[in-house]
């Protein structure tokens, strides 16, 4: 892929340091969208020095041939007519489940270039290639949420990419409802909230002044919620329930050692970790739409996209459980959704001129029409949502 990308790259152009728009090149479509679409990027292991070094420079030329895309939005001079360019989207966990589901979807609409930022590098690239989707509408770049600095380094090599950043999914997730002990992250945290909310939460603040930059029409983050994190619903109701109380474990940094790795400071119950950190992401995205919405007039949105029971992300859950659960969701609480049923929504909340709204968690009713849907009490809690804020921009050392 390294290989392809220098290939594509003409010898004369000169890779700059920081790879941010050349002016003289801004107003040029020559080369634009379709060489940085068919250079691919692999920062995928630290142990690879010399590959990443390598591709990073093939990143930095990169980078100065995207710089010729046009703004967002041109008029053609041989018919006058407005043309929109090619949208950028990174996705977190594009690797399989709903994060593929709508890189697929994305891809397929031919309006979007879809960044996978995922953690497997070789996993992404064969989901993407099993999935049908083609190699200009995709790059796959490196991040393991559950290390800050992969999350840093992520977001230094897309700076360095020169590509405009339009839309921002934070979709990953791990869930381990069955773990007697919990695992961490590389600093230390829990591993579900510390992948779940401190890592998206780390790449959102970092990746908020692209998105601030960028002059697509319409610009977002978007955080993926769960209906199991609102205790205003039956689902959120099945024991254990979320609830963050007075965040004394997340304030200790959630490692077990001088502090609970729970974030309410209880013992470790990871079906109620995940929970909790769904709560921190629909909080977040609220705490965002505050702060930020009316001064950049990008959209904050989270969304239960429904029960997709049948993913990855049931992973560590008993066989029997893994069997049972999508008839039990299909024919009894018919909550049940396909993969890429659930893809097609999460594309709308990226790409529908129609859902534009800030500040809004989405869902779905049976119809398949989407609505604005009511958060519980805790998920909407203005006074949590600036503590989690506060709290969370400490740990990943932001305060
Ligand atoms: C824990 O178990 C696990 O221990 C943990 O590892 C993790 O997975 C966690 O939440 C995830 O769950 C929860 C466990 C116990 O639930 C079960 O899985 C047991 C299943 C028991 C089967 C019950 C019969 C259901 C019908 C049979 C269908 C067969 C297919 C089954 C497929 C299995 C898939 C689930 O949970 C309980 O204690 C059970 C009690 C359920 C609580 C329901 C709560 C109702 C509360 C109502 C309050 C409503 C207030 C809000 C109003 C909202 C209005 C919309
Ligand atoms: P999957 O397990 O299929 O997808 C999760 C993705 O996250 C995978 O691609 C996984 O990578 C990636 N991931 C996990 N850990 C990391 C990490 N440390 N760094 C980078 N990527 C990571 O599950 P779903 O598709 O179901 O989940 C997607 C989102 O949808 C989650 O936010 C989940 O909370 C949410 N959701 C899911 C529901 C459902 O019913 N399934 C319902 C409501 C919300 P890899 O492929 O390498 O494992
Ligand atoms: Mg739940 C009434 C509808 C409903 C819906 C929409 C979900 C969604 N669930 C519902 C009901 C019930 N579930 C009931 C009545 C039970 C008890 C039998 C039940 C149980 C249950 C378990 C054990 N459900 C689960 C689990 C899980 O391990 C999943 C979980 O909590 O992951 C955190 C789960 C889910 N149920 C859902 C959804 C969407 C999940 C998946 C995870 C998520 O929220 O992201």
């Amino acid at each position: 892929m390294a290989l392809q990308a220098a290939a594509l790259v003409p010898a004369t152009f000169s890779a700059p340091k920081e790879g941010k728009a050349t002016p003289s090149f801004k107003d040029s479509t020559l080369f634009g969208v379709s060489l940085a679409d068919h250079a691919k990027v692999d920062f995928s292991s630290s142990a690879l020095r010399c590959k990443r070094e390598f591709n990073q420079r093939t990143g930095a030329v990169r980078a100065q041939t995207t710089a010729t895309a046009s703004p967002a939005i041109t008029r053609s001079s041989v018919d006058g007519k407005k043309t929109l360019r090619k949208g950028s989207v990174i996705i977190t966990g594009a690797s399989s489940g709903l994060g593929l589901a709508t890189a697929k979807a994305l891809a397929e609409s031919g309006k979007w270039h879809v960044i996978m930022a995922c953690r497997d590098f070789l996993k992404a690239e064969r989901a993407a290639k099993s999935a049908g989707m083609s190699k200009e509408n995709y790059t796959i770049m490196h991040l393991d949420l559950a290390s800050l600095d992969s999350v840093r380094q992520f977001v230094d090599s897309y700076k360095r990419s020169g590509r405009p950043l339009d839309v921002l999914v934070c979709n990953a997730a791990v869930y381990q409802p069955t773990a007697k002990e919990p695992s961490f992250t590389a600093e230390g945290f829990e591993l579900s909230v510390g992948t779940n909310h401190l890592g998206h939460f780390l790449l959102s603040r970092l990746l908020l002044d692209d998105l601030k930059q960028s002059d697509y029409p319409s610009k977002r983050l978007i955080i993926v919620g769960s209906i199991t994190g609102n205790t205003n619903t039956l689902a959120g109701n099945v024991p254990p329930k979320a609830n963050l109380g007075d965040l004394r474990g997340l304030a200790g940094g959630l490692n077990g050692l001088n502090s609970s790795t729970m974030i309410d400071g209880g013992d470790f119950d990871g079906a109620k970790a995940y929970k909790d950190s769904k709560v921190c992401n629909m909080l977040t995205m609220q705490e965002f739409h505050r702060r930020y919405h009316e001064e950049t007039g990008i959209t904050f949105a989270s969304l239960y996209p429904g029960c997709i029971a049948t993913t990855g992300l049931f992973r560590e859950h008993i066989p029997l459980f893994r069997l049972l659960f999508p008839p039990f969701q299909k024919y009894i609480t018919k909550g049940f959704v396909s993969e890429e049923e659930a893809g097609k929504r999460l594309a709308q909340v990226v790409s529908e001129p129609s859902l534009t709204k800030s500040g809004v968690y989405w869902s779905w009713n049976k119809d398949s029409a989407s609505f604005e849907n009511q958060l519980s009490e805790e998920a909407s809690n203005q006074e949590k949502a600036r503590k989690v804020w506060e709290v969370s921009e400490k740990l990943v050392g932001l305060a």
